[in-house]
């Protein structure tokens, strides 16, 4: 059975990591066996999680980890979408991956002490007391590091914060009252959306754009909905 290394599941959610609850919800939707080993990210064959096993293989990174299972078990998901539809799928998990994630980096690593108390103990709480606070710092130093060398991290906090409401409304607006983003049936997109919406509205980070997010009902709906369906054992009282 595929093993998926990933963080420890904490806040009520899949996964405080997108990237993690990307995979996972990806293969809640495809109904493929795994199992879940917590871990971190240094056990990471590229450093990052997640990560699979499948026999002896390793595998990193979600999109690759996704190609990988699409090519053992089949297409479940975007089998019937024309390729102008693909083509948008892959445009909105770029706007997901490469830009929202770096504004939801930016309120959990940076942007307010609370917010960092929060992720810190999140993260680091299973660590000896004597190096919790100096592996955190290093790593935070790090995350920071990615976060200004994204780009992001160069603007001011107004300036970020209107960035992340415009994908939010792009977001919103394509979703519409569709079930799911693509229309009826989940696709690819729907396990990148929801692990990224999650991540914005269902953590205890504040932050002007969870303030946005939660003013959204279809976003709030969609990952009401997916958590109780596809997440059903996780307490619905943290649900967004
Ligand atoms: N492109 C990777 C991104 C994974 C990623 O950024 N993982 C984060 C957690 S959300 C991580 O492990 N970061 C640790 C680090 O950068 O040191 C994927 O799709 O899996």
């Amino acid at each position: 059975m595929i093993k998926l290394h990933q963080f420890a599941r904490t806040w009520g959610i899949p996964n405080l990591s997108h990237f993690c609850c990307k995979l996972e919800t990806y293969l809640r939707l495809t109904q493929i066996p795994y199992e879940v080993v917590e871990s971190m990210p240094p056990k990471a064959p590229k450093g990052k999680l997640p990560f699979i096993e499948d026999g002896n293989k390793k595998i990193a990174d979600s999109d690759l980890i996704i190609q990988h299972l699409i090519q053992a078990y089949g297409d479940k998901l975007d089998a019937d979408l024309s390729p102008a539809q693909k083509a948008t799928s892959l445009a909105m998990q770029r706007l997901l991956e490469d830009h929202l994630f770096w504004i939801t980096m930016y309120t959990r690593w940076q942007y307010s002490d609370e917010n960092w108390q929060v992720n810190k103990k999140a993260i680091f709480h299973t660590f000896p007391l004597f190096i919790r606070d100096i592996v955190a710092g290093v790593f935070r130093i790090l995350i920071r590091r990615q976060i200004y060398g994204q780009g992001i991290g160069r603007h001011t906090s107004e300036e970020i914060f209107q960035l992340g409401r415009d994908d939010l409304d792009a977001l919103s607006n394509y979703l519409a009252d569709k079930p799911y983003f693509m229309g009826d049936k989940p696709t690819n997109l729907d396990a990148t959306a929801f692990g990224f919406l999650i991540n914005t509205l269902g953590c205890p980070i504040e932050s002007p754009v969870k303030e946005y997010a939660r003013r959204k009902p279809n976003l709030v709906d969609y990952c009401q909905r997916i958590m109780s369906e596809y997440y059903p054992e996780l307490d619905a009282a943290s649900n967004p």
